[in-house]
């Protein structure tokens, strides 16, 4: 059962695709006040589980913490932060009493979720304009269906998407990328994708190339030959400057967010000062999506959508008064760190403290999300009221220009910023993590709960984006990696080398990465399925097995699927793993000679020995996969040839197609495989 409550005048966000009558009486679960804001508040039983919020920080269970949904650009995801750069306001809430939760609000929303008081669920806003919908339902699994049959399908990339990629903040000439696709393919390390960061524009311009790439076809055309396709990023912010015609065309048409004088608002990012175009209104967004135009038609297949959450160094606005606070703390300051209670000349001193704090707070200030409003046709609205729908609205800027450009292809396509409904447009990849061991086991945490919003392409900067990786992290990334849909390695400017064919022992990497494309006609297979039936590719072991209490307590082992179970080693220095089954399943492991080692395990506790340059899974009792020959690129994997590991007599219905077109009928493409 899915009920719909409306409280006053809610923005229309449509993130929700069906329609559904509201209610008029108040909803079965918790209390609502609409007094000082919104606040839904619901007594928590000590035992109620708490899944949800998608990318988020901390655990799968989200009890205990307090998150606020409120898209930002922080690249330091330390514990005690409480936004990322996404806003999945949906929960559910596990136990006696089991319901989901979708608070579509597109501002800042805040979730105490035992935070406060630990028995108490409390969300909350400042405006009481949002609309809630609450879903019955026995099950975690179920609420999750009747969520997703509401939100319309999930995103599906072109099937050379699931091969794997490899990006670095810095690759700037054409050598630099031919430099990567030569160590990839001599050291026969599988490749399907370069990235292209900002560098490969013309001053960091959207829809511009920099004179490196004097024919850019050709290029495209020679990586191709190669089977490898480059996917430039487009960042939110449009460079000002006179001539440059998104720029020119943009004023011209009044397509930027603007002042409330009506003035074009000036966010100052990678290219200096820049506009950022009116993506909630819909000229405005059919405009920016029609510039992709200029990428596809030179053979750009696929993009990725940066800084749209939109991320903000400074504005001319919060400049000013920084310098005025510098200029007050040099005439009045002595270098105290508080001083704003002294006096000189009548003017309130300034304080170290003070100052740092102004200079430290000019990017992504709430003050500047203050001073810029959208125009969405009908209406004008300040952009703070609606933050949390910017990256959507950019990333289906592309994905409605694209069924525009070629209606029956697909492109790759994800993004940094989110929101509930943009899982129809593209996937997302987490952000800036970093090189730390902390990080790959919130990634993993990250999988299922963003699979319970929509989104399911998805994956993390594998080898951490931020500080130097070391070889074994990276390898155990990768070996998360394997599994999850987007496989991509990425880095920050200014940190270690970390492609694969930067450290000793390639052929470690070699195996490893080649694991992903010999189990790829399954994850694809998979993906498809979970796609076409509002499914989770990722899940929680509690949703698989909801009468196990000790599977509810697992957080670092996941269901990949309906046959496998995966649990990577998190640990520095681990030689293996501890893992709970909560039945039989076959453990098995792609050993580094290319042979499947294959054990049989009782339901319980194992530690199981899993070394570097190993990729371990687990075959649910009675269920079988397919696994193909080893292949260096996803146009050569063979399904001809694939044979099954598992357990024997067991059958698995393999879903594929051309992995091109959007010809997805289920019963057309599925075969039943034997083994
Ligand atoms: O302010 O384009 O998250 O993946 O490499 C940093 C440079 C801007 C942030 C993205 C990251 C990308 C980087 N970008």
């Amino acid at each position: 059962m899915i009920r719909k409550y409306i409280y006053g005048t809610p923005f229309e966000t449509e993130a929700v695709t069906r329609h559904i009558d509201s209610e008029t009486s108040a909803p079965a679960y918790g209390s609502i006040s609409t007094e000082n804001g919104f606040a839904f508040t619901y007594t928590m039983d000590d035992d109620d589980i708490i899944y949800g919020l998608g990318e988020a920080n901390r655990g799968i269970n989200k009890r205990g913490y307090c998150y606020i949904s409120d898209c930002a650009d922080d690249p330091n995801h330390t514990e005690d932060k409480r936004s990322l750069y996404g806003a999945h306001n949906f929960l559910i809430v596990s136990g006696k009493q089991s319901f989901g939760l979708f608070f579509d609000y597109p501002a800042k929303l805040t979730f105490d979720i035992g935070y406060t008081r630990m028995d108490t669920l409390r969300v909350s806003c400042e405006n009481a304009d949002l609309t809630l919908y609450v879903f019955d339902g026995d099950t975690p699994d179920g609420i999750v269906k009747q969520f997703r049959s509401i939100i319309g399908h999930s995103y599906i990339p072109p099937k050379f998407a699931f091969g794997f990629g490899q990006s670095r903040w810095g690759y700037k000439t054409r050598e630099d990328f031919e430099k990567v696709a030569q160590g990839y393919r001599q050291n026969h390390i599988p490749l399907d994708m370069i990235y292209m960061d900002i560098d490969y524009m013309d001053s960091y311009k959207d829809f511009t190339l920099s004179s490196e790439f004097k024919d850019f076809p050709e290029f495209v055309r020679e990586m191709k030959n190669q089977n490898i396709r480059l996917i430039p990023i487009i960042d939110a912010g449009v460079k000002i400057e006179d001539g440059y015609d998104v720029y020119e065309e943009g004023v011209k048409n009044r397509y930027f967010c603007q002042r409330e004088d009506g003035s074009d608002f000036v966010a100052a990012v990678w290219p200096g000062d820049t506009h950022f175009p009116d993506v909630l209104n819909p000229e405005a967004r059919k405009w920016f999506g029609d510039k992709y135009r200029f990428l596809t038609e030179q053979g750009i297949e696929g993009f990725w959508n940066d800084m749209n959450e939109p991320a903000i160094f400074y504005s001319p606005e919060g400049l000013e008064e920084a310098k005025e606070m510098a200029r007050r703390f040099s005439e009045t300051g002595t270098g105290r760190w508080d001083e704003s209670t002294s006096e000189t000349d009548g003017e309130e001193a300034v304080g170290l403290w003070q100052l740092n704090d102004k200079l430290g707070s000019l990017a992504n200030s709430a003050e500047d999300y203050r001073r810029f409003y959208h125009n969405t046709g009908s209406q004008r609205i300040r952009h703070d009221k609606v933050h949390n729908l910017y990256g959507f609205n950019m990333t289906r800027a592309a994905g409605e220009a694209f069924d525009r450009i070629d209606p029956d292809r697909r492109f790759l396509m994800f993004s940094r910023s989110s929101y509930i409904g943009m899982h129809r447009y593209g996937g997302i990849w987490t952000g800036d993590n970093q090189s730390w061991w902390s990080h790959l086991l919130l990634n993993l945490k990250m999988l299922p709960s963003l699979n319970m919003c929509g989104f399911l392409y998805i994956g993390a900067d594998l080898g951490g984006f931020g500080s130097d990786t070391t070889r074994d992290l990276l390898l155990r990334f990768l070996a998360l990696g394997v599994f999850t849909p987007l496989m991509r390695n990425h880095a920050a400017l200014g940190t270690r080398e970390q492609e694969c064919y930067q450290f000793e022992n390639t052929e470690d990497f070699r195996h490893v990465i080649g694991v992903r494309y010999r189990l790829l006609p399954y994850l694809y297979s998979e993906y498809m399925k979970a796609a076409l039936n509002d499914d989770m590719y990722f899940r929680p072991l509690a949703f698989v097995y909801p009468e196990d209490e000790m599977a509810s307590r697992i957080e670092d082992q996941l269901m990949l699927g309906s046959e496998i179970m995966i649990a990577p080693v998190c640990e520095q220095n681990g030689k293996g793993r501890y893992v709970y089954l909560p039945e039989e399943m076959k453990f098995i492991k792609f050993l580094p000679d290319g042979t499947i080692y294959e054990e049989v395990l009782e339901k319980g506790v194992h530690y199981v020995d899993i070394a570097l340059n190993e990729v371990p899974l687990f075959i649910r009792a009675g269920r079988c996969i397919p696994v193909a020959d080893a292949a260096e690129c996803v146009d050569e994997i063979s399904m001809d040839t694939l044979r099954m590991i598992g357990y024997k007599g067991a059958e698995y219905v393999l879903y594929d197609d051309d992995g091109v077109h959007k010809d997805y009928d289920l019963a057309k493409n599925c075969r039943t495989l034997k083994f």
